[in-house]
């Protein structure tokens, strides 16, 4: 795979190759934990790949393992070191909580997000993976764990509430409150992946099923993305996959028609379209 580094940044790296996007933490030294910079900084390159026509697939993953001892991370959250009393702050002092727009970019991003998960998926590293269209993870160093009861930071939203969807109440209940590790394979048992990966082929397999992806009608990627993400969003949900609808009928000769009327001030004839059924 020939990435081609698309911007330098601190906390992650970003990279593009092929009609793919591949946005990664860079923090390994600390389990790939994100603070203010690192979610501002992933939404930068999310919002830059969903401006991308050519882009068409996106993929989360991390850089590692540590230098320290060798060990590999997705993400292990919230930075501990950067809470204070208004939370998580910036350099400039104030609270944050940008990761949770990360969360909604990545939902709402007309493009397949698949998460690369080559170790801990850990608190809000887990919410990410949660939030993701697709897991890929690691058969021998993924963990699977939350800890936001552990640490008072607690998502409510897609990483608690969806994760229940997917996994069922029961289960999500048991990952947040009991804060165990759950191995690749038993990710897989209860539905929140979608492939147990060797370590080795992990990053070259997530590639391959970006292609495979892209190869598939984009408007159909969008369309089905957004459908399935309807119901659990709401208005917004609706309101999403509702504008896609309206750009599909921009396209249509009777939008012309009623464009074309207005232009050229007079009443709109759609009596020549037909009303199917
Ligand atoms: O849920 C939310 C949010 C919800 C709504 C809105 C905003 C939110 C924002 C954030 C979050 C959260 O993410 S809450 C959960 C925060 N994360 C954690 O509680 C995980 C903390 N880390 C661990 O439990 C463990 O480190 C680990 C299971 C990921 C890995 O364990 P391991 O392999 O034994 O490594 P460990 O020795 O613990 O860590 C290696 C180094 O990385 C340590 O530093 P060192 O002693 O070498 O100086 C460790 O301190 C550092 N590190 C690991 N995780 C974090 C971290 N430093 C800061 N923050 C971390 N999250």
């Amino acid at each position: 795979i020939n990435w081609n580094t698309a911007k330098e940044y601190e906390d992650i790296t970003y990279k593009k190759c092929n009609g793919v996007a591949r946005i990664a933490f860079n923090r390994p030294e600390v389990r790939n934990a994100f603070r203010p910079k690192t979610t501002a900084e992933l939404y930068d390159a999310f919002l830059d790949a969903k401006e991308d026509a050519d882009i068409g697939v996106i993929l989360l993953s991390s850089e590692g393992p540590s230098p320290k001892d060798g060990k590999y991370a997705f993400c292990s959250g919230g930075d501990q070191n950067a809470r204070g009393e208004l939370g998580y702050v910036d350099d400039g002092g104030v609270g944050r909580l940008n990761i949770l727009e990360v969360q909604r970019l990545i939902r709402f991003v007309p493009k397949a997000v698949i998460c690369v998960v080559n170790g801990w998926a850990v608190g809000g590293g887990h919410s990410l993976h949660v939030v993701c269209d697709l897991t890929l993870a690691s058969k021998e160093h993924a963990v699977f764990k939350q800890t936001d009861a552990d640490v008072t930071s607690f998502d409510g939203g897609y990483g608690s509430a969806y994760l229940a969807k997917m996994v069922g109440q029961k289960k999500a209940r048991e990952i947040f409150f009991l804060g165990r590790n759950y191995s690749a394979q038993e990710a897989y048992e209860m539905g929140m992946v979608n492939a147990v990966i060797p370590h080795e082929e992990l990053e070259d397999t997530a590639y391959e099923w970006a292609q495979e992806i892209l190869a598939k009608s984009p408007t159909s990627i969008r369309m089905l993305k957004f459908a399935m993400n309807l119901t659990d969003d709401g208005m917004v949900g609706q309101q999403v996959f509702a504008g896609e609808a309206t750009r599909l009928a921009y396209m249509t000769e009777e939008a012309k028609e009623g464009r074309n009327a207005f232009l050229e001030k007079r009443k709109p004839d759609f009596s020549k379209f037909k009303r199917v059924s």
